[in-house]
């Protein structure tokens, strides 16, 4: 099963799927999340879809039947039936951060109006339907004990730290609040894997439509362009079974944590950065942003920052960051800043702020995790990309006034062991300023 079907499963974990020399015994029973026409698009066309690579030279067009059935998020009548089943060996998520509705504390927020009225419905009718991610874990739990289905793997795939360990709390403090009982329940069948992933994958436009149609001479309502690379690194147990994903590129390891804070801080954290910095400049897509000089060094400085934090050796970080640059460079993967600048509240407390920490604590104060906070800054008080936010009132709210006052009250709540500090504080106004000298300049340029 798959929670949170998108562009990037499609280009991703089904993708690993579909190439798996045991692809035929497998079918990926795929929910929708946030865009619940990606069901209604695939519906007639049996789940197939096109994957469109984008080389920097020309496309590579490929048919995916890895989805064996499309659902609406609120198919419940599907979702407890599958989890009934003792065949679903293994859930993946993509349900973004803002999915797993922690609090800043990486708990259950509890407090959130979606979450109490999952609570309240499971705890009348253990198969209502549900609306939160964790919510409807906790019902297709129940389900599945009632039914004695047996064991299963979690295995989520979203840009978190120790993604495994952090969808259990949050699925466990809502199944307390639920039911006690079904913990220790959890405890002897189901098993929580962790994975770091890897694709950048672009929203689908007319213009993919229009390739297929053109390319391949068959229409497809909901083709998925994607970049030739791609990683999975999983670790956990599959009591269940699983694909074998080893035989289709999936890297298994023991610890997920290297890989993944090499990809959360470089990959996602520049990505941060210049999704507010860059649309201030006046930069549409990261092809644009990193071909500016000028975004190009704030990008630089940022990974200068990062990269000797990162556990795996410094000749791998050195190799990633030439690769990181090749990705971003390819102009023909048209990936919008705008899309990326989404819920900066669930990013840049994982992407940025765990290196600024380790700077602080080692007494020094360096521009490029500055300028990243700063620029997110100028974003939620109106600067760039406009504001989309899984708790955009807090942070709009949190961002007004002064940068000097926007930036303690946004560290209040995001990292208050950083404060007080009157550097940081100072250090992040002088960015401010640079990056608004830098305002909608590359709109002024000729040939923009
Ligand atoms: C991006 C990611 O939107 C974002 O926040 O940073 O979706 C990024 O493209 C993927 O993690 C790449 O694997």
């Amino acid at each position: 099963m798959h929670l949170g079907v998108g562009n990037f499963t499609r280009a991703h974990q089904a993708w690993y799927t579909e190439h798996a020399p045991d692809a035929d015994d497998w079918g990926i029973a795929a929910f929708t999340g946030r865009r619940p026409d990606t069901a209604e698009a695939l519906a007639p066309q049996d789940g197939l879809y096109t994957l469109i690579t984008r080389q920097a030279d020309g496309d590579e067009f490929e048919v995916i039947s890895s989805l064996s059935a499309v659902h609406a998020a609120d198919d419940s009548e599907a979702f407890l039936g599958y989890l009934r089943a003792p065949e679903t060996a293994v859930i993946t998520t993509t349900v973004t951060e803002a999915g797993y509705m922690r609090g800043p504390d990486g708990h259950l927020d509890a407090d959130d109006e979606h979450v109490r009225a999952d609570v309240e419905a499971l705890k009348a009718d253990p198969s209502a339907t549900t609306r939160t991610t964790p919510g409807k874990v906790v019902g297709g739990f129940l389900a599945r004990r009632e039914a004695g289905a047996g064991a299963i793997t979690v295995l989520p795939c979203d840009n978190l730290p120790e993604n495994g360990p952090a969808f259990r709390t949050v699925v466990v403090d809502l199944a307390e609040l639920v039911d006690p009982a079904l913990v220790g329940w959890m405890d002897d069948n189901v098993a929580w894997a962790t994975s770091m992933v890897d694709r950048i994958t672009p929203a689908t436009t007319d213009a993919e439509r229009g390739a297929v149609a053109e390319s391949q001479g068959y229409d497809d309502a909901s083709p998925v362009p994607t970049e030739p690379f791609s990683e999975w690194v999983v670790a956990g147990d599959f009591p269940a079974g699983r694909p074998s994903w080893e035989e289709s590129g999936v890297t298994i390891v023991d610890d997920v944590e290297p890989f993944e804070q090499r990809k959360l801080w470089m990959l996602n954290g520049s990505h941060s950065l210049m999704a507010y910095a860059a649309t201030i400049v006046g930069h549409e897509t990261v092809a644009d942003a990193i071909a500016d000089p000028t975004v190009r060094r704030w990008v630089e400085a940022w990974w200068d920052v990062a990269g000797p934090h990162l556990s795996v050796p410094q000749d791998d970080v050195a190799a990633y960051r030439a690769a990181l640059l090749e990705r971003y460079f390819n102009a023909r993967v048209r990936h919008l800043l705008a899309q990326i600048a989404a819920d900066g509240s669930q990013k840049i407390p994982v992407r940025i702020l765990p290196a600024l920490r380790l700077e602080r604590a080692a007494g020094r104060l360096p521009d490029g995790p500055v300028r990243a906070l700063a620029a997110w800054i100028l974003h939620l008080q109106g600067h760039g990309a406009p504001v989309k936010d899984a708790r955009e009132s807090d942070v709009v709210a949190a961002a007004q006034g002064t940068v000097a006052e926007a930036t303690e009250k946004l560290l209040t709540t995001f990292g208050a062991d950083l404060l007080p500090d009157d550097e940081l504080v100072a250090a992040v106004v002088a960015r401010s300023e640079e990056i608004l000298a830098h305002e909608g300049t590359a709109k002024a340029r000729p040939g923009h």
